[in-house]
């Protein structure tokens, strides 16, 4: 089947049974059944997962790690200029700075992060000498930067001619106003069950275009952007960084796993937390992919126009998530 066949949208799904329950009537959510897949199976947010997919489905067809699987898959965005919300060709800050945010965890819980680093096209290798080779989970700005040239990683600069033009544009208003689903949402968080049947998860992102210098998102935050638990599933987040921070959105996910939800419900609920909670919600998107140990999925967004690929049964497909807000 060639590749185009295979990013299927979400009519074509639905015949295949690919979709998961709750995705198109969520406005009275009433059954919360995750559609179950085989294992291994990759998943990741918005339409740059497809390419990541791939990466992370070459590991994970040979029997490999769920953790080497992410962290591969979610390398392929990080280097990709045209993705300009992660790594390489990212946007800067309003300082004309790139700053990078990552985390990533493994099948036995352990985890490591970056936040506000510069200068390294893969923030997510980084994250994982983080967790493999320091006491720590989390290094930020220059401690992360030290660490990385430490080990081996090359300083390089990450802000390409167009984005650096579009920041001198942006410069003549400095107007602050992300807008929904069109500017900074393509923050990669992949999460992969591997044919060993563990789980691992990564998140890597530039985080907010135009943001304060020194601002860290979600992202590179255990719980937050990402979370996982062996025993249970895994989450990932994408989005309005601080409403996920608020509500500690993939760790809720994980633990209404753990209480007994589908992952579908799990994330519905989450995006229900944020409605309650936080007032403005409405000028923000987030989007919530979940995995349970079962191999079931779920995805739901605030607003419309969230979309994830997944990469399981042999197939890589881009898929239209379910949302709250009609
Ligand atoms: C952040 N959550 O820094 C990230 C941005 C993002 O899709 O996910 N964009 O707030």
């Amino acid at each position: 089947m060639s590749s185009r066949r295979r990013f299927i949208k979400q009519s074509g799904l639905a015949s295949l049974g690919l979709i998961a329950a709750g995705q198109s009537s969520q406005a009275t959510p009433k059954k919360h059944k995750s559609k179950k897949v085989t294992r291994p199976l990759a998943i990741a947010t918005w339409k740059n997962g497809v390419q990541a997919n791939v990466a992370a489905w070459d590991v994970l067809s040979k029997g490999g790690r769920a953790l080497d699987a992410v962290e591969q898959g979610v390398k392929v965005v990080e280097a990709d200029p045209n993705d300009m919300t992660v790594g390489y060709g990212g946007r800067p800050d309003r300082d004309g700075i790139v700053t990078l945010d990552a985390c990533i965890m493994d099948e036995t819980g352990n985890a490591g992060s970056v936040c506000a680093l510069e200068n390294i096209k893969h923030p997510i290798s980084v994250a994982r000498r983080v967790m493999e080779k320091t006491p720590h989970v989390m290094l930020a700005g220059d401690g992360a930067l030290q660490f990385a040239k430490e080990e081996g990683f090359a300083e390089e600069n990450l802000l390409t001619d167009k984005a650096k033009k579009e920041f001198q544009e942006w410069r003549k208003t400095s107007d602050y106003k992300p807008l929904i689903n069109i500017e900074n949402h393509d923050t990669i968080g992949m999460l992969a069950l591997d044919a060993q049947g563990n789980i691992s998860g990564a998140c890597t992102t530039s985080g907010l275009a135009y943001k304060m210098h020194g601002r860290v998102g979600d992202s590179p935050i255990i719980g937050a952007g990402m979370y996982c638990d062996n025993e249970v599933g895994g989450a990932v987040a994408t989005g309005m960084g601080e409403l996920v921070m608020k509500t500690l959105g993939s760790y809720l996910v994980v633990e209404l796993m753990n209480q007994g939800m589908s992952p579908q419900k799990a994330v519905e609920e989450a995006i229900a937390r944020i409605v309650k909670k936080i007032p403005g919600y409405q000028d923000f998107q987030i989007g919530y992919l979940a995995i349970n140990k079962a191999g079931e999925v779920g995805a739901y967004s605030l607003h419309k126009g969230f979309n994830y690929a997944l990469y399981a049964n042999g197939e890589n497909q881009l898929i239209d998530s379910s949302y709250y807000l009609k």
